[in-house]
């Protein structure tokens, strides 16, 4: 069988996930919210990856999100949902509106790619007083 593309591996495939105000690469996912919160967060899809292709990113029951901005363009239909594909190369930001408390997970939904590491969880506290 011919190989089009390398193997998947958590080496080669990072899930790099930060909010726009974090700084550096490489920096440890650590989301932690509470209900309530709406959470910008930056996608970015680098062209110069191992694996460079695209990738429907989703997250689980912690709440739903809005597509803001393809590559800095303002995205046009404001739609609630839970995945979006990351083109190859492009940057996306959401707007997550975080509605349920728990541990949740938020990944990419071709299932090599998550079992290979583009996968993370991530903690949302209950609303204060709740
Ligand atoms: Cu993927």
């Amino acid at each position: 069988m011919v190989e089009v593309n390398r193997g998947t591996t958590p080496a080669n495939t990072p899930l790099e996930a930060r909010r726009p105000c974090d700084r550096g690469r490489g920096v440890g996912i650590d989301w932690r919210f509470t209900v309530g919160d709406q959470v910008k967060i930056r996608l970015v899809n680098e062209m110069d990856s191992d694996h460079p292709m695209h990738h429907p990113f989703h997250i689980h029951g912690a709440g739903r999100f809005l597509v803001l901005a393809r590559d800095g363009a303002v995205e046009p239909n404001l739609v609630w949902t839970d995945t979006v594909l990351v083109a190859t190369g492009e940057v996306i930001d959401l707007l997550l509106d975080v509605t349920h408390p728990g541990t949740w997970m938020a990944h990419c939904h071709i299932a090599e790619h998550h079992e290979s590491g583009m996968v993370l969880s991530f903690e949302v506290a209950p609303a204060p007083g709740a």
